[in-house]
């Protein structure tokens, strides 16, 4: 066992989607059999009561790795020398209400809680933002992080990635347990925008292409990744949850360690010139990335897109920049 545990803030920990994360971190899921933990958890002031329930069954799980668990309804406490953070509470898409709502309530949850990591966090933070509308959600709480580097924060599309590998397996009569499928990359939002490309994917070391009918693949597959957060909802009555909390711990387990050697995984991050200007700088996007360990990743550079590519990518930027705009309306500044 290490010596000095892992500070983790999980914020929205009463939520449903903490209430699979909290549990696999604290079996060591997330930085390994070796390294022991103490969480810390944030949540609103009415949800303190079943939060208390929660830690509850963490202690009543005995977890060898978790030394302490701490909650409070102050993000300045929450977040103080924490290393790693999991964003994933936010105000919750109501019935009827418009997109624009939604951004102008989490907006301003994710600019105190910007302030709030900048002021108590550890300065070497990873922070990765879940709660929706995940890219800007990201955007405005590095915003308001001035001391902290804009590539220690990042947003999730991995959900998109894992449904989207997954589906693929699915339309060829497999799964992908075996199948080994990789560079399959999520560009822009995540929203029904984001683009999932399977260009440069392979399959078994061959092309992705070469493999699955194209016209499934432009008719189908983009929408049915785009859309799979609703079939859930249609079908469970209730939002993806234990696959959200799947898909976090592997960002933020492969951002702190590293992902595997050839692999590719699709991050919501910051973006510079890599791509410009059809990927403008200064926004959050999902890109491909590479982790090679110490909580550090990399834009995989060099691809080329087509007019069907290049068509889907500005469509999603559009939004990512009409949502920059929104928040900057919002907040007179970010
Ligand atoms: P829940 O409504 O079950 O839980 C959210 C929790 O956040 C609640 O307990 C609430 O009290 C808490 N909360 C609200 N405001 C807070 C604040 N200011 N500080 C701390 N806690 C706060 O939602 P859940 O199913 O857990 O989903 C959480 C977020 O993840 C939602 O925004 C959801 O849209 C988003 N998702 C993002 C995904 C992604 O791929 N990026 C996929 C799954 C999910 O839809």
């Amino acid at each position: 066992m290490t010596s000095k545990s892992a500070r983790i803030t999980v914020t929205g920990a009463a939520g449903q989607i903490a209430y699979s994360l909290l549990f696999r971190i604290a079996r060591g899921e997330l930085l390994g059999p070796r390294q022991s933990l103490i969480l810390q958890l944030l949540e609103i002031t009415p949800a303190m009561g079943a939060l208390k329930g929660v830690v509850m069954e963490l202690l009543d799980c005995a977890f060898p790795l978790l030394e302490d668990v701490i909650i409070s309804d102050d993000p300045e406490i929450a977040f103080r020398d924490a290393e790693y953070i999991f964003l994933v509470g936010s105000s919750p898409r109501k019935k009827g209400q418009e997109r624009s709502d939604l951004l102008e309530k989490n907006i301003s949850i994710f600019k105190t809680q910007g302030r709030a990591i900048n002021n108590s966090a550890s300065r070497n933070v990873r922070v990765l933002v879940v709660g929706n509308p995940a890219n800007t959600n990201t955007l405005v709480a590095a915003s308001n992080a001035p001391d902290l580097e804009k590539t220690q924060f990042s947003g999730m599309v991995r959900l998109d990635q894992n449904r989207a590998m997954s589906m693929v397996a699915t339309h060829l009569g497999s799964s992908v347990c075996e199948l080994n499928i990789q560079k399959l990359v999520i560009w822009g939002n995540h929203s029904p925008t984001m683009f999932p490309d399977i260009r440069l994917a392979t399959i078994n070391d061959e092309k992705a292409t070469d493999k699955v009918e194209a016209s499934w693949y432009k008719n189908e597959f983009i929408l049915n990744v785009a859309q799979r957060g609703s079939a859930v909802i249609a079908a469970r009555g209730a939002s993806s949850a234990a696959s959200a909390a799947s898909a976090a711990i592997d960002h933020m387990h492969d951002w702190a360690l590293g992902c595997k050697e050839q692999e590719w995984v699709s991050m919501s991050v910051f973006t510079d010139k890599t791509y410009a200007p059809l990927i403008p700088e200064g926004l959050y996007c999902g890109m491909p990335c590479i982790c090679r360990g110490s909580n550090s990743y990399k834009i995989v550079e060099g691809m080329s897109f087509d007019g069907f590519s290049e068509s889907k990518i500005k469509d999603t930027v559009k939004e990512l920049q009409e949502e920059r705009s929104f928040a900057h309306k919002i907040l007179g500044t970010l």
